[in-house]
């Protein structure tokens, strides 16, 4: 049997993998045996890719619509009839409206350089990724602290003496080579806490679970350091020569005291105290974990501040088993993959249509826009119409909270085009369907990845497309052609685009042969500790008071605030994901489908009783946005202030047969309401009346 290395696509976090190819057919995919951390593991989720290869629901053709938006009615067409009809209509808009009321929104992915370069030739700011929903705030926590997003920060958990997550779900919510770290680790002594209102997979695993109250992480957090600084746990040596601020957190946090955060979290005060004492003893191979997903709640900025605050005071950035800024190619010394930025291109100087690095919206990351202030703003067409969207890889119709709205927006497009592999919600209301091959089908361009150990890994097609589909990155080659905007896209085939990445890094593509991957470096990067830190604040050191948040008028400590509680007979609805599922994208494989294929609500059961509900009966849930029907499952195991579904059911697409109408849709109940400082929707902000109903 042949086999080919490549990059495995059923979630974003790429892991590298070996795929077993027979008669131009996929018998089986593993893991990629040479990468440490992974030798060969993969999961569930990975090797489910197999059956995506022959799903007979995927898209096959490109399709344009012929009846109402929602109807399913369609007509296949030849890729010239269908980039054309797109190339018409984004002409259109231009000469209309001008070239800012075309948006372009996308899942970041190994091909965003070319999207944003697209955006640029075309002349619009409105360049999005899905970004703001995942870490919006995280992203501006870390720019404010270190100088840094999110994407340069990693955790060394494998070295790590002690791990302390904040629903950070390791175990179910994957990232495949970090839970490995994270076991190999506890087999040789790691200790776990972790933090959640919900007993999950990564709770049971843990050698300590706090059951937290929903939305108060950062009252423990500001005890924590009320005791780390009271009783001098913190590394002074580091603190003082990394941190701007110490003395003002210091003053600050005085009044949050263990006994006040026990009111508020529910977390006894001799618990916090002697977190802060376990943290302490294992400093500064300590990792408080700043969490993946954060958009959760109004305050998520200062939730995420707190937490990397946190691992500042123990000197865990950049020592082993603590947290580090990732290393690239750079910092061995080696030339950068080349990537399209459109240097030749006129900067383009239209404010963005979110208002993002604008007076009205300073501090967001302008590199990826606030995605879910887009239907609103296609809805007003304030500060001015948007009315081409181009969706890649990315499904906004359930990614962003408030589905009805969501849908009123994209039906006052007069272009959307979907450049996806199935039909996801948002297809469904598309004008032009642009089928993509699959990963399995497709290479796509090089990726170099940044870390303690910098590599470069590749996509490379193990067998040709079953369909009538194309990569994503020769779609957009095809359409920038059609605008006469084709020579910013210096490629016309997949080892082309690969050459112009690759020229002059002294690395070939044979290079990746062998093992399906090229090292940057054998021994894991750190920066001297005393004074080789790299920051990239203004003051070059972790601004505790930021000059990022203070110069746009935000307090870098705001006093506490509670978010806001659920009204009486309410409860907050809370998400998240299993190790079965990817987001959205999953929910119709047929072979994840049969592992899991409904969501169901968990709700506590003291509360249940109360409701007269039984575990497995049906229940009404309703928010100020929506109802929806779901399967109850009463535990314990939930803290009894919160409801919790899994996100990415309740399924609207009939042609999606096997998840059509399973379970109930999160983003149907959720409000869209914004953290306004760190750019983070607050999926967790809208609370839920919940009643049973007679089947
Ligand atoms: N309500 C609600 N909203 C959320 C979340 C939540 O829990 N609840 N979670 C947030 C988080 S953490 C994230 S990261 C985002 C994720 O949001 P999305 O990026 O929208 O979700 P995904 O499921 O990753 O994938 C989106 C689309 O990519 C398509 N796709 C998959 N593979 C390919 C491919 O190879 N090519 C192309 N062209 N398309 C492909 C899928 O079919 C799917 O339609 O959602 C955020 N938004
Ligand atoms: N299998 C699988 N793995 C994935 C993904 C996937 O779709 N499927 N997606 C990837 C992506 S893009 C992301 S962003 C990550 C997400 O990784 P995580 O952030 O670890 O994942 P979530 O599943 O969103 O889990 C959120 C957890 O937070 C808890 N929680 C809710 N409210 C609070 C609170 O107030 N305080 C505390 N302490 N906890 C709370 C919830 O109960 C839930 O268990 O997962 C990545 N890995
Ligand atoms: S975590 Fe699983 S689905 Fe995601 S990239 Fe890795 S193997 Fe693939
Ligand atoms: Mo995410």
């Amino acid at each position: 049997m042949k086999h080919e290395y490549s990059i495995c696509l059923m979630c974003t976090v790429r892991c590298p993998i070996k795929v077993m190819v027979q008669h131009d057919d996929v018998k089986l995919i593993e893991g990629n045996p040479y990468v440490t951390g992974i030798e060969g593991s993969i999961c569930p989720k990975g090797a489910a890719g197999v059956s995506l290869l022959n799903d007979n629901e995927r898209l096959k053709k490109p399709l344009i619509r012929t009846g109402p938006r929602g109807s399913g009615q369609w007509r296949e067409a030849t890729w010239e009839e269908a980039l054309d009809y797109v190339a018409g209509k984004i002409r259109e808009i231009k000469n209309n409206y001008g070239s800012r009321s075309i948006a372009l929104t996308e899942r970041a992915h190994l091909n965003s350089h070319i999207s944003k370069t697209f955006m640029k030739a075309i002349g619009s700011p409105n360049y999005f990724t899905h970004d703001s929903c995942c870490k919006g705030s995280l992203n501006t926590a870390f720019r404010s602290l270190l100088g840094y997003a999110d994407g340069s920060i990693g955790v060394d958990l494998e070295n790590a003496k002690h791990v302390i997550l904040y629903g950070r779900n390791y175990f179910e919510s994957l990232e495949l080579k970090q839970v490995k770290q994270l076991t190999r680790a506890m087999e040789k002594g790691t200790r776990l806490t972790y933090i959640d209102p919900r007993v999950t997979v990564t709770a049971t695993k843990a050698d300590q679970y706090l059951m937290i109250r929903p939305g108060t992480d950062l009252a423990l957090n500001y005890a924590l350091m009320n005791v780390i600084i009271k009783e001098e746990l913190y590394d002074k040596e580091f603190v003082d020569r990394w941190v701007e601020g110490f003395a003002a957190l210091k003053k600050f946090v005085e009044p949050y005291t263990p006994q006040w955060a026990e009111q508020e979290t529910g977390i006894p005060a001799r618990e916090i105290i002697n977190l802060a004492r376990e943290a302490n003893d294992a400093r500064p191979a300590v990792i408080f974990h700043y969490g993946y997903r954060s958009s959760h709640y109004t305050n998520e900025i200062y939730i995420r501040r707190s937490l990397i605050i946190l691992n500042a005071l123990m000197g865990s950035i950049e020592a082993p088993g603590g947290i580090f800024i990732k290393k690239g190619a750079g910092d061995v010394g080696r030339k950068p993959l080349n990537k399209l930025t459109g240097q030749n291109l006129p900067p383009v100087t239209d404010e963005r249509c979110d208002g993002v690095g604008t007076p009205k919206f300073p501090t967001a990351d302008p590199n990826h826009g606030v995605v879910q202030l887009l239907p609103q703003a296609i809805l007003s067409e304030d500060p001015y119409p948007i009315k081409g969207l181009i969706v890649w890889r990315h499904d906004p119709m359930l990614s962003i909270p408030d589905y009805e709205t969501n849908r009123r927006a994209m039906e006052k497009l007069d272009l959307l085009v979907a450049i996806d592999i199935q039909f996801s919600e948002t297809a469904w209301l598309a004008d032009v369907i642009l089928p993509e091959s699959i990963y399995l089908e497709r290479g796509d361009s090089i990726q170099e990845l940044a870390g303690l150990k910098p590599a470069l890994f590749i996509r490379k097609p193990a067998v040709t497309p079953r369909y009538d589909t194309r990569p994503g990155w020769e779609i957009m080659k095809h359409l920038a052609e059609r605008l006469g905007i084709g020579q910013y896209f210096p490629y016309n085939s997949l080892e082309e685009l690969w050459s112009y990445q690759l020229a002059d890094t002294g690395i070939s593509l044979e290079d990746f042969n062998a093992k399906g991957f090229v090292s940057l470096s054998k021994e894991p990067l750190r920066w001297d500790r005393k004074n080789g830190i790299k920051f990239k604040t203004p003051s070059g050191k972790i601004e505790f008071v930021s000059s990022l948040l203070e110069k746009h008028g935000y307090s870098s400590f705001p006093p506490y605030e509670p978010v806001n509680p659920p009204a009486e007979g309410t409860f907050r609805l809370m998400i998240g994901r299993n190790a079965v599922h990817t987001h959205v994208s999953t929910q119709n494989n047929p072979l994840l489908n049969e592992l899991v294929h409904e969501n169901l609500l968990w709700i506590n059961t003291g509360e249940a009783e109360k409701l007269g509900i039984r575990n497995g009966q049906m229940v009404e849930v309703c928010s100020s946005r929506g109802k929806e029907t779901i399967r109850a499952f009463t535990t314990d195991h939930i803290h009894p202030e919160a409801v919790f579904m899994l996100h990415g059911f309740g399924r609207r697409v009939p042609a999606q047969s096997r998840c059509f109408n399973r379970g109930a849709s999160d983003t149907l109940l959720q409000e869209n309401i914004t953290d306004r400082i760190g750019g983070s929707p607050a999926l967790q902000h809208v609370c839920v009346s919940v009643r049973p109903v007679s089947e």
